[in-house]
C-alpha cells in the first residue's frame, strides 16, 4: 500500500464486523505468540496516538476513529500527540500510554526509523500497535491503514503538469526526512516528472520542519532565485499553506501554479481564492474508522489482520469539482460536530478489483 500500488481489493464488510467476543480459551488459542491472552473483555480501550495535534488531518481522523467505536458500542478512544512532527515527543507519549495499559494502541509514527523500537517495546509489553497513516520500516506492527502516497505524489504531478501545460520549472516543499507519507509523495513525484514529463525540469525539494512559516520562507526564496518558477508541490497541509501564503504575498498567485496535498480549511480557503490550484484530499475520517473496526476485529478474534495493509482513497479538489457533495465529504474538519461516519470499508493492498486513486480522478 504505502510501497506504491494504486490498487487493491475490497473485503467484505463482514470480514472486518461480524466478529464476536471469544471466551478466555478461545483467545488462547487463537492470540499470536507475544500479544497479551485476554479473558472474555465487553468493552476495549483503544490509545490513539496522533502524529501532531492541531492538525486537521489528524482531526478528522479521530472523528472517523470516534464514530467507528460509538457505532460498535464497547470502544473508548483515547487520543493524544505531540506538539511537533518529533520523534522525540512522540516516545515519551508511546511510553506513558504502553504504561496505562489500553487495549490496543493506532498511531501515526513520526519517523519511520526512529520509532522502530519504542513501537517494539510496546508489542512486548503485549500491546498490539497498528500504525495509521505514517508507518515504520518494519513489519512488527499488526498493520498499516493509509492512503498509497507513492501514487498519490504521482497524482500531484500529474496534476501540476497540467496546470502548467506540461513545461516548466517546479519545485516541492516537504515536510521533514524520515516521516514515511511526505517521503513517499515526494517519491511519486519525482517518479511521475522523470518518466511522464520531459519538458518539465524537477528543481528537487527543500524541508520546511512542517512548519507553515517555514514553508513560506524558503518558497520566497525559491521564488525570488528562479523568476521563471512554473509550479509548486506542497507535500501535506503545513508545507502546502507556508508555499500558498508566499505565493500570495509575492503576488504571483495564478502565474506560479500550487497543488497542495491534504485539504485543511486554509487550505480549502487558498484553492477558493485561485491561490492554490488543486488539493489532493485524503480520506482521513475513512482511515479512523477502518482502524477501529480492524481493531475491534482483532481483539475480539486474536486473529492476526490478513492481509496487514490496507489503503483508504485521495481525491482530487479543484474550484469546479468542491461544491459537489462527493468531494465536499472529503474536506478536512476543525471539529467532530458535523462528522457522520461515512461507512468506510476495508480495502486491503495490493490485490486487484477497485482502484481508489482511479475513483479520484475529477469530477
Ligand atoms: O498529510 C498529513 C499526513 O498524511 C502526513 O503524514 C503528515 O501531514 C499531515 O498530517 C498533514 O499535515
Amino acid at each position: 500500500m504505502n510501497k506504491g500500488s494504486g490498487v487493491c481489493r475490497r473485503m467484505s464488510r463482514r470480514t472486518v464486523l461480524g466478529a464476536t467476543v471469544y471466551a478466555g480459551a478461545g483467545m488462547a488459542l487463537f492470540a499470536p505468540v507475544g500479544f497479551r491472552v485476554r479473558a472474555k473483555q465487553d468493552s476495549f480501550t483503544i490509545a490513539f496516538i496522533q502524529g501532531v495535534i492541531g492538525d486537521n488531518f489528524y482531526i478528522t481522523m479521530d472523528c472517523g476513529a470516534q464514530a467507528q467505536a460509538a457505532a460498535l458500542g464497547n470502544i473508548t478512544v483515547d487520543t493524544q500527540g505531540p506538539e511537533r512532527f518529533d520523534q522525540t515527543l512522540q516516545t515519551p507519549i508511546l511510553n506513558a500510554v504502553v504504561q496505562s495499559g489500553p487495549d490496543a494502541i493506532m498511531m501515526a509514527p513520526n519517523d519511520r526509523q526512529g520509532m522502530i523500537a519504542p513501537i517494539q517495546a510496546a508489542i512486548d509489553a503485549g500491546i498490539p500497535v497498528l500504525c495509521v497513516d505514517t508507518t515504520i520500516d518494519s513489519d512488527i506492527q499488526l498493520g498499516d491503514v493509509a492512503t498509497d502516497n507513492v501514487e498519490g505524489g504521482r497524482l500531484a504531478a500529474r496534476g501540476l503538469a497540467e496546470e502548467i501545460g506540461g513545461a516548466g520549472k517546479v519545485f516541492v516543499v516537504n515536510t521533514i526526512p524520515g516521516i514515511s507519507t511526505t517521503d513517499m509523495r515526494e517519491q511519486g513525484f519525482a517518479e511521475a516528472i522523470a518518466n511522464e514529463f520531459p519538458d518539465i525540469e524537477y528543481l528537487g525539494q527543500e524541508y520546511s520542519n512542517n512548519d507553515a512559516n517555514v514553508a513560506a520562507q524558503l518558497t520566497s526564496a525559491m521564488l525570488q532565485a528562479n523568476p521563471d518558477l512554473s509550479g509548486i508541490f506542497g507535500t501535506n497541509l503545513f508545507s502546502a499553506q507556508g508555499a500558498a501564503a508566499a505565493l500570495r504575498q509575492a503576488g504571483l498567485q495564478g502565474q506560479v501554479k500550487m497543488v497542495g496535498f491534504d485539504a485543511g480549511p486554509t487550505q480549502v480557503q487558498d484553492l477558493r481564492s485561485e491561490v492554490v490550484d488543486l488539493l489532493i484530499a485524503q480520506h482521513p475520517g475513512d482511515i479512523g474508522e477502518i482502524a477501529i473496526q480492524l481493531l475491534h476485529q482483532f481483539l475480539t478474534t486474536g486473529e492476526p489482520l490478513d492481509p496487514k495493509e490496507f489503503v483508504t482513497g485521495a481525491t482530487i479538489v479543484t474550484r469546479d469539482n468542491i461544491e459537489d457533495p462527493e468531494v465536499a465529504r472529503y474536506l478536512y474538519v476543525a471539529d467532530c460536530a458535523a462528522y457522520e461516519l461515512a461507512g468506510a470499508e476495508p480495502m486491503a493492498a495490493p490485490e486487484m478489483e477497485a482502484t481508489p486513486m482511479a475513483e479520484a480522478t475529477p469530477a
